[in-house]
């Protein structure tokens, strides 16, 4: 009997034929009774194609897997990569480079590496919660090193690979250790927390947080829409320097944020991406934790070590739970073990213990507060420098926001097809938002970006 091909196969057998594989076509075509019995057919155009058995045997497994969009910002590197334009420039990803537009790796960062190197350790598995020694260190970096709820033994930790790790880990614990079916993200919020979080099978539901005609935090629209939230429900929170707007609440609005959460009984799960970016002083940037803390949450956490010690590559994280006791706290890792465990078994060693070298030692964590002031100030003049230059060049737009804002992103307030026309017309690549990562913009390039940003909005290129 002949088959005849439907669309997906047609598409497997198209790439056979273009190998050669066609045996008969229309203008050979046969009477039904004279076809060639159990040959896939086709029609390509008005050509009509058979496979041979053989053919269709080695047709790929692959032929119909359809490809998908580019990821929204690691995408923007991949076309940057590829774009051979001199003056390219990448503010996509929010990686910091110095102003040489390099990489940076912060010189305490070298010397742990050294000091690793020369021990000659082993590279045996980590245990499913990671390196406990890691973890102590980090929960102290995030919480202070007074924290009631760490000296009394009852906060829950584990290892994650990095940020994006933890949360899903946390994405999973909701979903099945807790039952939750939601959760609550700000509007906007970084790209990647919608995927990860309906990939742990929570439906994402969103809070005001921006305005965009003021460039402000949306404040009172954002209460009302935490008050209306179901209670029990967990509400994810940017402990500092939000992504993408780069606008946080000040400490008396955190203070006014953590009464409601309070009073509508919902976990508070934070999201510590950029301690240390936002103030520049590492060990203050996570006030609005703390404050929670403080007043008695049963926070969530999770930490990522990408950007304030650059470490983007090694994937080193921190996933964290305040528990009412010890054994409260035991019972949630033993949870989180179980979800980590058929994900990727355990986290990596080598970032891990990096981050141990460091904030083990009194001197090398001063240094560590150093470097990464020194990143975030680079961040502050190039916000300054990009502002000036936009005024300088007679742009018409209120630019305050850029130095309004905090951390590594100017939540610029361009539209898509602003964006679009920056990439295509002036080969700077920022997402479709309208976020532009200051971490990628240096003294060589701020002039270049200035002039394209003008350009774009008022259509003045100098
Ligand atoms: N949480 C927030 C708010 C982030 O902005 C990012 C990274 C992460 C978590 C995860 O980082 P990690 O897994 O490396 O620890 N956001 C970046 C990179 C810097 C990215 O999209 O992956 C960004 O450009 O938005």
């Amino acid at each position: 009997m002949i088959r005849r091909a439907t669309t997906l196969a047609a598409r497997r057998i198209r790439s056979n034929c273009a190998a050669g594989a066609v045996l008969s076509t229309r203008s050979q075509y046969q009477a039904p009774s004279e076809r060639r019995d159990g040959l896939p057919e086709l029609l390509i155009g008005s050509a009509r194609c058979y496979l041979s058995a053989d053919a269709a045997s080695r047709a790929s497994p692959w032929a119909d897997c359809p490809r998908a969009p580019p990821d929204p910002i690691i995408g923007l590197t991949e076309a940057y990569l590829k774009d051979d334009f001199p003056n390219k420039v990448n503010v996509g990803v929010g990686a910091y480079r110095d102003d040489e537009g390099k990489p940076f790796v912060l010189p305490v960062v070298r010397e742990a590496e050294k000091d690793i190197i020369s021990e000659e350790l082993d590279h045996e598995y980590s245990g499913i919660a990671g390196s406990p020694n890691f973890v102590n260190l980090a929960l102290k970096f995030a919480y202070g090193e007074d924290s009631v709820p760490l000296k009394e033994n009852r906060v829950a930790g584990v290892q994650t690979l990095s940020g994006t790790g933890g949360l899903r880990v946390m994405g999973e614990m909701l979903r099945h250790a807790l039952g939750h079916k939601e959760i609550y993200i700000p509007d906007p919020s970084w790209g990647n927390h919608t995927p990860i979080f309906k990939n742990s099978g929570l439906e994402v539901k969103k809070y005001s947080y921006y305005n965009n005609e003021t460039s402000s935090l949306d404040f009172e629209q954002m209460i009302q829409d935490i008050r209306a939230i179901p209670e029990g429900s967990c509400i994810l929170l940017h402990v500092c320097a939000h992504n993408p707007t780069g606008m946080d609440p000040d400490m008396e609005q955190w203070k006014e944020i953590s009464q409601v959460v309070m009073e509508r009984k919902l976990l508070p799960f934070f999201d510590c991406a950029y301690q240390g970016f936002a103030s520049g002083d590492a060990r203050k940037d996570a006030q609005s934790l703390r404050l929670f803390v403080n007043d008695g949450h049963k926070v969530a956490l999770v930490q990522s070590f990408s950007k304030n010690m650059g470490l983007y590559g090694q994937r080193v994280g921190a996933l964290s739970v305040v528990a009412e006791s010890p054994e409260e706290s035991e019972r949630v890792v033993s949870q989180l073990k179980v979800r980590i465990r058929p994900n990727y078994s355990n986290p990596p060693r080598h970032g891990a213990r990096i981050v141990e070298r460091i904030l083990s030692n009194e001197q090398k964590t001063n240094e560590f507060v150093e470097q990464c002031e020194g990143m975030a100030k680079r961040i502050t003049q190039m916000r300054s420098k990009l502002k000036q230059t936009l005024e300088e060049l007679g742009s018409t737009t209120d630019w305050s926001h850029i130095t309004k804002q905090t951390g590594m992103f100017a939540y610029s307030g361009l539209s898509k097809e602003q964006v679009t026309a920056l990439r295509e017309k002036h080969h700077i690549y920022c997402t479709l938002d309208g976020r532009i990562s200051m971490a990628g913009v240096t003294s060589k390039n701020v002039a270049y970006i200035a002039n394209a940003i003008h350009d774009v909005t008022e259509g003045e290129c100098i």
